[in-house]
């Protein structure tokens, strides 16, 4: 599948997407209060899109293990100034949320994606993002909630396992009435997962991409990289866009990162130096 259908537009994953990040949060994991404040966010915005983001991902809830989870209330109070601006600026905007309450107003003020870690599983997120016509979804895989995730996380066979549940989760939009061309999929990096478990995601990547649905992964700065390098978390930028690289090697089509100029480079170097069937998902 090579379109991702959202509110306002059809993105073509003929070639992978970078999408920046941007945390309207005082507690996030990599750049945690940097950008809490909506001016600021809004600045990072611009800057984004200046260096090539193809999307731009808003959250108001930081999911770092440990994290505050905010109202509905004080994530809408964070989120919603700074996605007003972001609608403006020509790019798909996501925003990164579990919370029903916030999908739904942020679909009502033009959001063109919602991207929930829980892959909608919350009462009501269901219908929040099927009551709405045309947006995109992006499920994610996590295993536990963010307080303990990492405390032992467990599997079976793990890339078979969150294969079977993002196959799942997708399901269950399908029956809601969220169409097949809506629905990206997310293994969750770092969500529950040990360094082996995520390399093992990356290793075998392409059993994810063979479910058939856009794959959107988030490698940046996050501590496989650190336990990998022995680097802390504002030394990653090398490390995070080798996992992209690697990534969109194997079938990724949207790399969700913080360091979106780097990203870009990276890509145009390496989308000019394979031949287009090499690049199918
Ligand atoms: N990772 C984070 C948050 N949201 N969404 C998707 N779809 N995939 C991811 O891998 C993902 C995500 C965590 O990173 P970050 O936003 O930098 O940190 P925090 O959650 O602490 O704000």
């Amino acid at each position: 599948m090579n379109i991702w259908r959202t509110s306002r537009f059809a993105i073509d994953l003929s070639r992978p997407r970078v999408m920046g990040i941007v945390n309207v949060t005082p507690d996030s994991f990599s750049d945690g209060g940097q950008f809490a404040s909506a001016r600021d966010a809004t600045l990072h915005c611009d800057q984004l899109v200046a260096e090539g983001a193809d999307l731009l991902d808003i959250g108001g809830e930081s999911t770092r293990p440990g994290a505050r989870t905010p109202s509905a209330d004080e994530e809408l109070a964070r989120v919603l100034p700074v996605l007003r601006h972001a609608l403006t600026l020509g790019v798909p905007v996501s925003v990164d949320t579990s919370q029903p309450a916030v999908m739904r107003a942020a679909l009502d003020a033009g959001a063109d994606i919602v991207n929930d870690v829980r892959a909608l599983q919350r009462p009501g997120a269901l219908d929040a993002v099927a009551a709405h016509a045309s947006c995109g979804v992006c499920l994610m895989h996590m295993q536990g909630e963010p307080g303990t995730m990492q405390a032992a996380p467990h599997y079976g066979d793990v890339v078979r396992d969150v294969a079977a549940f993002l196959a799942h989760r997708r399901d269950a939009a399908l029956v809601a009435g969220i169409g097949f061309e809506r629905i990206a999929l997310d293994p969750g990096i770092g969500f529950g997962k040990t360094a082996e478990h995520n390399l093992a995601l990356l290793a075998r990547q392409r059993e994810l991409v063979s479910l058939g649905s856009p794959l959107l992964v988030g490698w940046s700065r996050k501590s496989t990289l650190g336990t990998l390098t022995g680097r802390a978390v504002d030394q990653r930028l090398h490390a995070s866009v080798a996992a992209a690289l690697m990534a969109a090697e194997r079938g990724a089509r949207i790399l969700r990162v913080h360091d979106v100029a780097a990203t870009v480079d990276a890509l145009k170097v390496w989308c000019a130096t394979i031949a287009p069937e090499d690049n199918a998902p």
